[in-house]
C-alpha cells in the first residue's frame, strides 16, 4: 500500500483529547440560543466574521459557535495535521493514495512563473501550454476564423461530458452568463437518455455546430454514446464523409489513444493530467466551453480568482482562513449537532446550478466510510448537500428549514452589486437573504406572536424556534474572479473536512462501480445475452422491459 507521510492515524479522531474537549464543550453549550449568544456578546458579529481576498466576507456569527468553540475546533485541525496536509497537497505529493496520484488542481491556476513538481517534473509549463492552445482556439471560434466543414462559422457549442466533465462547465456557463458572447449559444449534453441529445440539438444547424467531447478517460458510457450519436447526427446533417469530423469535434481528455480511435485528430485535443480529479477540473481544459464563452481574458480572470483563494488558504493562519473556518463550522454541525445536511442557497439567479455542482464536489469527495488506512470510520462524514437560488426556495422548502424537526444548516451566498441593475430588484433580493438568515437565527417567540394579535390556538403554529445556524458569504459582485474564489473556497473546505475525518477526498470508487455495473445488463436487455442471472427482483424487471419492448 502506498504510504502517505502526512496522514494522521484516522482511528484516533474520536479518541483525541481535542475531540473529547469538543464533546464536553458541546454538552455545556448545546442549549444556548443564538439570541442569548448575541445578547451576551456585543462584539459577536465582528469576532465571528472574517474578510477574505478581494472583499469576500464570511459572517459565521449566526452559527451556534462561540470563540471558544472555534479555538477547540482549531486545535482539532492542528491535531489532525492540517498544516502538513495542506503543504503536502501544494508540494504535489501523492496524497490521493488509493489512486497513487498527486492532487494538484491548484497547479491549474498557478501563475506562469510558478514551479510545482510531480515526480521531479515541473507541471506548470504544461498547464500554460494547454491554456495558450485553448486561448488560440477559443479566439478562432469567437471571431469566426474557425470555419465548419461547409465554410460557415460556429454558432452553437455543445459540450458532451458527464459528472466532473459536465457539471463544472455547465455551472460556469450559467454563472458567468453576463460575461459571455451572445453570438454563440452553449449547450451541455450529459445524460445517456437520448432526450438530452435530441432536445439540445433539435434547432441546431450541423454546419455551424461544434462538439467538445470532454472525458478524462474517454471511455465513459454516457459520453461515448452521446459522442457517437453526435458524429452520426453531424455526418447525416452535412451529407458529408468523416473528414467533416475534424472541423466539428474537439476533445478534452487525458487519453490521446482513445481520442484518435474515435476519429478526432489529436491536434484538436486539449489535454490534462491524472493529478486533476474530474470534479476539480473545470479550470483545466475541461473548461474549454467556458473559455469560448467568456474569452481567454475572462477565463484568466477566473483562474486568478481561484489562485487568490489558493494563496489565502495556503498562507493565512487557520483562525482567519475562510475554507478552514467553513470546514470547522461544518464539522461542528455534522459531528456534534448531528445535522445530516447542508443547504447552499445562493441569492443570485446566475448561480442556478451552483448547488448541483457543489453536490458532486462535496458528496463525491467526502461521502466515504473508509479511512485512509482502510479501516471503517466510526464518525459521520459528508452531509447531503443541496439547494437552489433564493428567493425561489423560500416559496418551497424553506418551511422545513424554519419549522421542521431537523437541523438544516445553511450557507447563504450574496453579491452586493447587481449584474442587471433594474429598478429595486437588488434591494429586494438582498432584503430577503438578510431576513431569512435573521429569522432562522432568532425566530419568533410565542409572546411575540401573541403580541401581534394571534389567537392562542394559532400562536404555536406561527411561532419560530430560531437557533437555526447559517453562514453568510457576501462578496461585492459576481465576476469571473469572484466565481473562481468561491469555487476554490469550497474545494479547500472539502479538503479540510476530509483531513479531519481522515478520509481520501480525491478518489471515487462508488462512481467507478456505476461505470461497470450496467455493462452486464446491456446485452441482457437486448435479448442477445444468455438468460440473465440476477436476483428475483432485477430478473422480473428485465423480463418486463423485454416484454414491453417486444423482445
Ligand atoms: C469526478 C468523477 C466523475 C467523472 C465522470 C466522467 O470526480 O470521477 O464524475 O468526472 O464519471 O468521467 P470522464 O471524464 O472520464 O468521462
Amino acid at each position: 500500500m502506498p504510504t502517505d507521510t502526512t496522514a494522521v492515524a484516522p482511528q484516533s479522531l474520536t479518541a483525541l483529547p481535542q475531540w473529547k474537549a469538543l464533546e464536553s464543550h458541546f454538552e455545556q453549550s448545546r442549549s444556548v440560543h443564538l439570541r442569548e449568544m448575541f445578547k451576551s456578546d456585543a462584539k459577536r458579529a465582528q469576532t465571528l466574521s472574517v474578510e477574505g481576498p478581494s472583499g469576500m466576507f464570511l459572517d459565521y456569527s449566526k452559527q451556534r459557535v462561540t470563540a471558544q468553540t472555534m479555538q477547540l475546533l482549531l486545535a482539532l485541525a492542528e491535531a489532525r495535521g492540517l498544516r502538513a496536509r495542506i503543504d503536502a497537497m501544494f508540494r504535489g505529493e501523492k496524497i490521493n493514495v488509493t489512486e497513487e496520484r498527486a492532487v494538484l488542481h491548484v497547479a491549474l491556476r498557478a501563475p506562469r512563473d510558478a514551479h510545482i513538481l510531480v515526480d521531479g517534473v515541473d507541471v506548470v509549463p504544461g498547464v500554460h501550454e494547454v491554456l495558450d492552445r485553448m486561448g488560440a482556439f477559443a479566439d478562432a471560434i469567437r471571431s469566426g476564423a474557425w470555419k465548419g466543414h461547409t465554410g460557415k462559422r460556429i454558432r452553437t457549442v455543445i459540450n458532451i461530458g458527464i459528472g466532473g466533465s459536465d457539471l463544472g462547465p455547465a455551472m460556469a456557463y450559467d454563472a458567468l452568463c453576463a460575461y459571455t458572447t451572445r453570438e454563440i449559444s452553449f449547450r451541455f449534453v450529459s445524460n445517456v437518455d437520448a432526450t438530452d441529445f435530441a432536445e439540445k440539438t433539435r434547432d441546431c444547424d450541423p454546419a455551424q455546430t461544434l462538439f467538445i467531447v470532454c472525458s478524462k478517460t474517454f471511455t465513459t458510457l454516457e459520453t461515448m454514446t452521446n459522442a457517437n450519436t453526435a458524429r452520426e447526427w453531424l455526418l447525416k446533417g452535412l451529407g458529408a464523409d468523416s473528414a467533416a469530423v475534424a472541423k466539428h469535434f474537439v476533445a478534452v481528455s487525458t487519453n490521446a489513444k482513445k481520442v484518435s480511435a474515435f476519429g478526432i485528430d489529436t491536434a484538436n485535443m486539449f489535454g490534462f493530467w491524472d493529478w486533476v480529479g474530474g470534479r476539480y477540473s473545470m479550470d483545466s481544459a475541461i473548461g474549454l466551453s467556458t473559455m469560448i464563452a467568456v474569452g481567454p481574458t475572462g477565463f484568466q480572470e477566473m483562474l486568478s480568482g481561484f489562485h487568490e483563494m489558493d494563496e489565502h488558504f495556503r498562507i493565512t493562519p487557520f483562525a482567519k482562513n475562510l475554507p478552514v473556518i467553513m470546514a470547522l463550522v461544518g464539522i461542528w454541525n455534522s459531528n456534534f449537532f448531528g445535522s445530516q445536511t447542508l443547504a447552499v442557497l445562493p441569492y443570485d439567479q446566475y448561480l442556478d446550478r451552483f448547488s448541483s455542482y457543489l453536490q458532486q464536489l462535496e458528496m463525491e469527495s467526502n461521502g466515504k466510510h473508509v479511512a485512509l488506512d482502510g479501516s471503517r470510520v466510526t464518525w459521520e462524514t459528508c452531509p447531503s448537500v443541496w439547494g437552489q437560488p433564493g428567493t425561489n426556495g423560500q416559496h418551497a422548502f424553506y418551511q422545513m428549514i424554519h419549522q421542521g424537526t431537523r437541523l438544516v444548516p445553511c450557507d447563504f451566498i450574496a453579491f452586493c452589486e447587481p449584474l442587471n441593475p433594474i429598478g429595486i430588484h437588488q434591494d429586494l433580493l438582498m432584503a430577503n437573504v438578510l431576513a431569512q438568515a435573521e429569522a432562522l437565527a432568532f425566530g419568533k417567540t410565542l409572546q411575540e406572536v401573541e403580541a401581534e394579535g394571534s389567537p392562542a390556538w394559532l400562536a404555536p403554529h406561527r411561532q419560530f424556534d430560531g437557533n437555526r445556524p447559517s453562514t453568510m458569504i457576501m462578496a461585492p459582485r459576481l465576476t469571473p474572479a469572484a466565481l473562481g474564489r468561491l469555487i476554490a473556497l469550497y474545494e479547500h473546505k472539502v479538503f479540510v473536512q476530509g483531513t479531519i475525518w481522515g478520509i481520501n477526498s480525491f478518489d471515487q470508487w462508488g462512481v467507478e462501480l456505476g461505470k461497470v455495473l450496467a455493462q452486464r445488463i446491456i446485452p441482457e436487455l437486448s435479448g442477445t445475452a444468455p438468460t440473465p442471472a440476477h436476483d428475483a427482483s432485477t430478473q422480473q424487471l428485465i423480463a418486463r422491459y423485454r416484454t414491453t419492448r417486444g423482445r
